[in-house]
Parts: structure tokens; sequence; C-alpha cells
């Protein structure tokens, strides 16, 4: 698919080849209150986010997608991707922020940093830096990811030890503070 076409306003991908919905059910194991997260599974097990993308796989090629990251909280965390590594490490991303508001918490072993999101914002994630994205808004948080073909996805690391830092709502709005559970 050379040419595609995206709703600006909704975030609405045309056409796209592959399609990923996480559940609260698929996120055990990344929310620190895993109370929290059993009593939201057994409820409703509502969707956290949905993954519109064009996937490639070789090297030099470029992947891109959506993601409609969905508002809400486990416990005090805001609704997130699971984030990961990239399988090759040293390939970057790019991301581009299309509506509703967020944060790109990013991670290269103990070093965390962050930047806010939202319509337009343009974040480059450099080589080596994991990255989670947070909806810290009370609408969906939408963005379009770029990324290399043959970066891969990592999950491992992130499911084992977790971001070093936590985002939790606040009355003010919201806070990263140090994850308790980090190994
Ligand atoms: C962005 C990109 C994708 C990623 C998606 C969801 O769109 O970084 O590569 O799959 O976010 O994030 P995750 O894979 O960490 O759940
Ligand atoms: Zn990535």
């Amino acid at each position: 698919m050379i040419s595609n076409w995206i709703d600006l306003d909704s975030g609405i991908l045309n056409e796209y080849t592959s399609k990923v919905i996480r559940r609260a059910s698929d996120m055990q194991g990344f929310y620190t209150d895993s109370k929290a997260l059993n009593e939201l599974i057994e409820k409703e097990d509502p969707v956290i986010y949905e993954v519109y993308a064009v996937p490639q796989e070789r090297e030099g090629e470029l992947s891109y997608g959506v993601t409609f990251l969905h508002s809400g909280v486990v416990g005090d965390e805001f609704y997130m991707t699971k984030g990961h590594y990239h399988e090759k490490r040293d390939r970057a991303e790019i991301y581009l922020g299309i509506r509703g508001k967020g944060l790109l918490l990013m991670q290269n072993g103990d070093e965390v940093k962050w930047e806010e999101m939202k319509r337009g914002t343009i974040v480059y994630v450099p080589p080596y830096w994991a990255h989670r994205s947070i909806n810290t808004g009370d609408e969906d948080f939408v963005f379009l990811a770029i990324y290399p073909g043959d970066a891969g996805h990592d999950y491992g690391s992130i499911a084992e030890r977790g971001f070093a830092k936590i985002v939790v709502k606040v009355e003010s709005g919201y806070e990263v503070i140090p994850n308790p559970e980090y190994r």
C-alpha cells in the first residue's frame, strides 16, 4: 500500500493491515495495582487501547500505525500502553499527536524521561529508549507512530521490570512518581 488516508480529526486510518485490541485482561503485570486490574477485568474487561497499523518487516522499510488509547485509570494509574524496547535496540521512532492528551514515557537503562503530547506534538524517540504512552486526559489520546520495519517489539524486559516511573492521577492532573514495583 503506497498511499493511504487518515482523518486528522478522528485519527481513523482508511486502510490498515494489522489491528490489535488490548483489553484489561491483556495487561496483567503491567499495572502496579493488580487488585484494581482484576476488579476491572471481572467487571467489564474494558478495551484499554487499539492499534491500527500498516507494518513492514524488512530493514530499510518503515511501518506506521495509529493508537487509540482510551481514558481511564487502574487504581491511581492512568490507562497506558504496555510499552516496549525495540528488538533491534538501535532503531528510533517518531510520534505525532492527533487528539486528546498524554505523555510519552521513555526509558534507557535506569534513566527515564517523558514528554507531554497533544494534537500536533512531535516526539522523537531516540535509539535504545523504551517507550510507553499514557492517557492523562478524559477523552481518547490518539497518535500516529512511524518506526523502522525491522525494529520489532520487545515487551519482555518491560513485563519483568516495568518502567522506573509510573503516572498517577491527582487532583491537579497527573504526577510522575517512582514505581514501587520497579526491579
Ligand atoms: C505505537 C507504536 C507501535 C505500538 C503501539 C502500542 O503505535 O509504538 O509500535 O505497538 O504504540 O504500544 P505497545 O506495542 O507498547 O503496546
Ligand atoms: Zn516502538
